[in-house]
């Protein structure tokens, strides 16, 4: 269905009697994957993956004043792959969707993703990443309660203080963010759905994962893109927040893997999800420049720290204004549980993903 007045329709291929080919999926046996958050990092590379295990794979995109598909656009000319527009803020729309897709797996990777966006807009953030959890279980429960449920949980919830190191499912929580508290929520419903309803609903607890695709906002990405850019003298220097925050930092496409692995075991379960080596921002900015083939130095403390390159320029320094109110300071994941019953492992480190990202960025810089 070409949606009307649309300047880049949508290929949802919805039938004149409100229903899609593929909500027959449960008696043919075919997989039906619907993925909230498909234009994001994740949404693209759990897309690729299931089309490549022969999904239908339907995407849910937000209505932008502006191309917001750039990573998913390799996939349009896919037959198996479609794209409706819808906000799971909307449970109407959601509802509808589920309804007319009957999809056998359902991913909700939707999220204001963002720790420092969501001390500006706590509300709007919450009402994404909490109550808009909320909207896709009821919308799976009340029309397709046999679908398959994964919420993309995070390690954001763990809080990070140090003594709390190496995380894992036994690890209290201690949300420190308006969007970790929004996740909190969420991440309850799907426990609550499971155990109230019977829903095969689970928890993938991610720790934080990256690669070319990942935004630009995000500090893995902020640093390789500066790195590339100041090696090909389209930029000076890079300022930074808290170069002293640890992060367990994966490849998003082994950890879309670990996504699939939990819908496809027999029982439901919450997972974390992890490299277990964790990393300080500074030490990532050290690999990156290197890999650009600009080895930094560190010299100063505190807000005067800066990174300084072998002929003697800045191309680090700090800006407060990157600091958040409350800091997530050490995040190291103790993946055991999803490799003892899923056989999932992560199959990245630090070093070979940033440099990957500094490459893709280095090839990219116009
Ligand atoms: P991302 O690149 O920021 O993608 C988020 C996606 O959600 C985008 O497609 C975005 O659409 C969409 N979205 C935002 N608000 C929406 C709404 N109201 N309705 C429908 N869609 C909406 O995030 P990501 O890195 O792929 O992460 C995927 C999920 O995993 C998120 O829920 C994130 O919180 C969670 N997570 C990520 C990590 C990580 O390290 N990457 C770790 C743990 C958990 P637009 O393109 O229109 O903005
Ligand atoms: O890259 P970040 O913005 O990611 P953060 O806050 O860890 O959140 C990401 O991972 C979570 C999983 O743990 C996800 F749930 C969440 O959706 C998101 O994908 O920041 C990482 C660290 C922080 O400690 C931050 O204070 O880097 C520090 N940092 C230092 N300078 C900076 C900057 N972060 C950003 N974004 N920008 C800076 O200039």
């Amino acid at each position: 269905m070409v949606v009307e007045g649309d300047p880049q329709p949508l290929t949802n291929g919805i039938a004149a009697n409100g229903r899609h080919p593929d909500a027959n999926s449960n008696s043919t046996g075919r997989h039906v994957a619907l993925i909230t958050g498909v234009t994001g990092q994740d949404g693209s590379y759990l897309s690729e993956l299931l089309l490549s295990k022969g999904y239908r794979v339907h995407g849910i995109k937000r209505r932008a004043s502006s191309y917001n598909t750039a990573r998913v656009d390799h996939l349009m000319a896919n037959p198996n792959f479609h794209l409706h527009y819808g906000d799971v803020t909307d449970l109407g729309n959601l509802a509808q969707l589920v309804q007319q897709i009957q999809p056998t797996e359902f991913y909700n990777l939707a999220a204001q993703s963002h720790v420092k966006v969501s001390f500006d807009a706590p509300v709007y953030t919450n009402q994404v990443d909490g109550v808009g959890v909320y909207n896709c279980l009821e919308a799976v429960r009340t029309n397709a309660p046999s679908c398959r449920f994964y919420q993309a949980s995070t390690s954001e919830l763990f809080g990070g203080m140090p003594e709390t190191a190496p995380q894992s499912e036994s690890t209290a929580f201690y949300p420190r963010s308006p969007y970790s508290v929004g996740k909190l929520t969420g991440y309850w419903a799907v426990v609550n759905y499971r155990e109230a309803y019977g829903l095969h609903a689970s928890n993938g607890v991610l720790f934080n994962h990256e690669s070319p695709r990942r935004g630009e906002t995000f500090v893995t990405r902020k640093i390789t893109m500066a790195a590339a850019r100041i090696k090909l003298a389209h930029q000076q220097q890079v300022e930074l927040g808290n170069l002293d925050a640890k992060r367990d930092w994966g490849h998003a496409r082994d950890y879309v893997e670990a996504m699939w692995c939990m819908l496809q075991a027999d029982r439901p379960d919450d997972y974390v999800v992890a490299t277990g080596e964790t990393t300080t921002v500074r030490d990532f900015c050290t690999m990156a420049f290197a890999a650009a083939g600009l080895p930094l130095t560190w010299e100063g403390k505190g807000v005067d720290e800066v990174g300084v390159d072998a002929s003697g320029a800045v191309r680090v320094r700090i800006n407060p204004k990157y600091y958040r109110p409350t800091e997530v300071e050490v995040l190291l994941g103790d993946a055991s549980k999803i490799k003892n019953k899923l056989g999932w492992a992560s199959s990245t480190n630090v070093n070979s993903l940033c440099t990957e990202m500094v490459k893709a960025d280095i090839a990219s810089v116009r």
